[in-house]
């Protein structure tokens, strides 16, 4: 039997996570032979919420689950981790911006960022869920700046699948023949989901929809505003489509990506399509399967694609400057 992989998840009792921590017990990410510790971080006001999961995961008398760990203690959550899956904050309500949740779920990313660095296993993985995504992931990365920057990922599967889907359903074709997409930047309503790099069966997407007035002025904002679109229909914040992503993003990284694909991710910038260092920004990435990303380089973006660029750029420079006092230099 391998060894178990100890995989932490913050805001264990909420939404998101209900639906990523029954698929991660299943052994659906990281297989049917490798034994998983769930190590489940809660307020204290929702301890007992969390006891109540931990009842239900030992009731699914999954294979692969070797423990579950629940705690109001980050330390106790990130001890030994391998995989950090942090999902806690507050989400956005009804009429809420991305932009208020910055200084209100900020502190808990310098926290975590911290504790992660001292307790976490040497090779641990991060994927900041909880949003503004980007922006705490960038926090908690500067607070825990003793795990490699490498490691520390932020969320745009989700909206990477959305575009995909959107996409897939103006051609009229299976989601599985969209491929090469991109979303450039941050997760929130300035995104860029790059039509021009992807690709329909293998042609360019544009070749296919010629439709550009739509691809400009429908599926973009579609993208971007799929999220407010999802909270003003059930008025609660994606779900189950959240967990899946993450999933996806994991995935992906243990399994790789296939050849002649891509997929999105954001991560901390090194300078690469000259996002400023240290900038959290999605970008389009690749895996070989062994954890790491690599940033797909060499893509052209057109006038329109660069405009969308700068803009989604703009915004994490002013999502950082927001935040300078809670990153240590
Ligand atoms: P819920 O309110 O259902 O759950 C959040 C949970 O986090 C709560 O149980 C709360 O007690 C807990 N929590 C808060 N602060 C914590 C802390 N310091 N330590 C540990 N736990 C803490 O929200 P949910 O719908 O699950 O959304 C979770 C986060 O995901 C939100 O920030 C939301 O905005 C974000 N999302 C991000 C997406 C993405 O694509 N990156 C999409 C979906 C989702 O909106």
């Amino acid at each position: 039997m391998a060894q178990a992989v100890r995989v932490a998840v913050t805001g264990a009792a909420g939404r998101v996570a209900n639906s990523l921590i029954v698929r991660i017990a299943s052994g659906e990410v990281f297989g049917p032979d490798v034994p998983v510790i769930l190590q489940l971080l809660e307020l204290p006001v929702a301890m007992k919420t969390l006891e109540g999961i931990l009842y239900e995961l030992q009731d699914c008398a999954f294979p692969t689950l070797q423990d579950v760990i629940i705690t109001d203690d980050a330390n106790r959550a990130f001890e030994g981790c391998n995989w950090a899956i942090l999902v806690g904050a507050a989400p956005r309500g009804p009429g809420e911006q991305r932009s208020d949740l910055i200084r209100k779920n900020g502190p808990i990313f310098v926290e975590q960022g911290r504790v992660l660095a001292r307790r976490a296993a040497s090779d641990v993985r991060i994927l900041v869920v909880g949003n503004p995504c980007n922006t705490n992931c960038l926090i908690a990365w500067r607070n825990g700046r003793d795990i490699p920057a490498e490691r520390w990922h932020a969320m745009t599967r989700l909206d990477h699948n959305r575009a995909v889907y959107a996409l897939a359903a103006k051609a009229n074709v299976p989601v599985t023949a969209v491929t090469c997409m991109t979303i450039w930047g941050n997760h929130s309503n300035t995104q860029y989901p790059d039509f021009t790099n992807a690709r329909i069966n293998g042609r360019p997407a544009t070749e296919v929809i010629t439709d550009r007035q739509w691809l400009e002025t429908v599926f973009v904002p579609q993208c971007q505003e799929r999220g407010k679109f999802i909270i003003d229909t059930t008025k609660v914040s994606s779900s189950f489509s959240a967990a899946n992503g993450a999933i996806d993003h994991i995935k992906s990284l243990v399994r790789g990506t296939p050849s002649g694909d891509w997929t999105s991710a954001a991560l901390v910038s090194r300078g690469e399509y000259g996002v400023p260092e240290g900038i959290v920004f999605g970008y389009p990435v690749t895996s070989r399967g062994d954890g790491c990303w690599q940033i797909v380089e060499g893509l052209k973006l057109d006038e329109f694609g660069q405009q969308k660029f700068q803009i989604t750029l703009q915004e994490l420079i002013k999502e950082r400057d927001v935040v300078q006092d809670l990153l240590p230099s």
